[in-house]
């Protein structure tokens, strides 16, 4: 190997340490949305960043949802009342619920770079929205959000 190859190597994998960021999202009983939430519900992140699912209130979990990430993402299902982290590896918009508060709409949006797959999601993730008992609108609230 010649010494430029390692020298590549090095810098590539120090830029990739330096730039991967950790983001905290509290799985709450009571937040500024109302009950049962993830805080911050709707966040922007870079691809290589880890998401922390922080269990700040117990009987949550997170996990994502089938068919609402980017293709060929990574895809994460949470213990209950325990902390998850996920490391984001596609660009796009994911969302995520805490199972036993899906039908109270208890979900969260990350997005990855840029939207790339918003318009499918929107489509995608209206089967999700008629499965809510309450907050019907929470879901399409964040995702008016996403930019
Ligand atoms: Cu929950």
């Amino acid at each position: 190997m010649t010494n430029k190859l390692i020298l590549t190597l090095v810098l590539t994998l120090t830029s990739s340490l330096a730039f991967a960021a950790e983001h905290t999202v509290e799985m709450k009983n009571m937040g500024t949305d109302g009950m049962m939430v993830f805080e911050p519900a709707v966040i922007n992140v870079a691809v290589g960043d880890t998401v922390n699912f922080e269990p700040t209130d117990s009987a949550h979990n997170s996990e994502s949802v089938p068919g609402l990430t980017p293709k060929g993402s990574v895809t994460w299902k949470g213990e209950m009342s325990q902390k998850i982290s996920v490391t984001i590896d596609k660009e796009g918009v994911y969302i995520y619920k805490c199972m036993p508060h899906s039908v109270l709409a208890m979900v969260g949006v990350i997005i990855a770079g840029k939207p790339t797959n918003l318009d499918e999601i929107k489509k995608s993730s209206k089967a999700l929205t008629t499965t809510f008992a309450t907050n019907n609108d929470r879901l399409n609230k964040y995702l008016s959000q996403v930019k």
